[in-house]
């Protein structure tokens, strides 16, 4: 099997985890890296052994040649980055927020499309294992038929020391983390007709809303609360843990501080631990992300490599972005907001 060869733009505090990964996945790794930054650059570059190092994005694409690139810059240059991308005609990862608004996203799954570009959004929290624990749990039919869940993300975790820019936004939760919240809510339960939300910030140092609670009409009946919070002091701090619960027509899935896992249908009650693992790079409490970069970019791969859409292609990622857009939308004017408008 040929080895693809990947080059990496932005070098910054997350895209650290995602070399790590790539060290670790079958068939594929980083060959080149990017950085307008050059002691980002000079960073990655020394802890990762990759000698080919650019300034400049298109320089990379036009002399490296790659097989995929993988950009993991913030939201303001994820639109030039991926039509850079499929104009060199590369396949492409971009990191989430995907775009900052419905029109560039548009354009830019419009881009690639045009340009016959497989894109696939970094969005990796519905790879976590206990996620996939909870959707394996439901597609056993162990609890019947989902009508109500509830996707809840509540921390006091300081996020602001590694990733500052979340403190100067005027844009927060919603946009960082409630994107992920609400991706797994239409991984878990599907698409969304509807959402009704509320916003608000109680930490005084920043700019953007860092309290949200949604509630979710979707497609097929199911009603979910998606609720997010990093204004959350609790006895013990769950970062970064999502905590689940679906109730069903024969039963129900309750994912608890801890991973634990806990799962009641006809058969009685399960108790189950969905930790996830600690990978040898990885550290507490990040290693349940950090396991889901190595499983979504493992995905990539294997799809780039038989011509498969991959789960959170840019198509499918417009239905999460949506979501997030209803929440500001349905905040500032307290009304629901009907998905087939935005
Ligand atoms: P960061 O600011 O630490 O790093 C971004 C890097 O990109 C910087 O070094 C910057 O110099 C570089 N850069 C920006 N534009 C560039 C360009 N045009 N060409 C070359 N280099 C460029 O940001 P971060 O905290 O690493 O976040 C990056 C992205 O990852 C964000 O979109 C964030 O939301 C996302 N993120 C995702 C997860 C997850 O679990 N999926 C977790 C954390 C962050
Ligand atoms: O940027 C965010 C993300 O995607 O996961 C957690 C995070 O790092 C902080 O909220």
């Amino acid at each position: 099997m040929t080895e693809l060869r990947g080059a990496l733009i932005g070098c910054g505090f997350f895209a650290v985890n995602q070399m790590h990964a790539w060290r670790d996945i079958a068939g594929a790794g980083i060959t080149a890296i990017c950085d307008r930054d050059p002691a980002r650059l000079a960073a990655v570059g020394d802890q990762f052994g990759i000698a080919a190092r650019y300034a400049d994005a298109e320089a990379m694409l036009a002399a490296e040649k790659p097989d995929f690139v993988d950009i993991a810059t913030t939201v303001a240059s994820h639109r030039p980055l991926v039509e850079l991308a499929a104009r060199h005609r590369v396949p492409v990862i971009c990191q989430k927020p995907f775009a900052a608004g419905m029109a560039d996203a548009r354009a830019m799954v419009a881009a690639c499309e045009a340009a016959g570009v497989p894109l696939m959004v970094h969005e990796n929290f519905r790879w976590q294992s206990p996620i996939q624990a909870v959707r394996a749990a439901i597609d056993s039919g162990a609890i019947g038929t989902p009508f109500f869940g509830r996707i809840s993300f509540r921390s006091a975790y300081d996020v602001f020391s590694g990733q500052p820019y979340l403190a100067e936004g005027k844009r927060f939760i919603v946009e960082d983390l409630g994107i992920h919240s609400l991706d797994i809510a239409r991984f878990l339960l599907g698409d969304v007709t509807r959402l009704t939300a509320r916003l608000r910030r109680v930490n005084p140092a920043i700019r953007g809303e860092d309290v949200a609670t949604m509630l979710l009409d979707h497609e097929n009946g199911t009603t979910s609360i998606v609720d997010c919070s990093y204004a959350t002091k609790l006895a013990v701090e769950p970062f970064p843990e999502t905590l689940v619960e679906i109730d069903g027509s024969e039963g129900s899935i309750r994912l608890a501080q801890g991973y634990h896992m806990t799962v009641t249908g006809r058969d009685g009650t399960r108790h189950l631990d969905v930790s996830p693992r600690l990978l040898p790079w990885a550290s507490r409490p990040w290693h349940n992300i950090q396991e889901s970069v190595a499983a979504i970019q493992q995905h990539w791969i294997d799809c780039l490599r038989v011509g498969r859409e991959s789960a959170t292609s840019g198509h499918d990622n417009l239905k999460t972005l949506a979501l997030v857009e209803a929440a500001y939308q349905g905040a500032a004017s307290g009304e629901p907001v009907d998905l087939a408008e935005i």
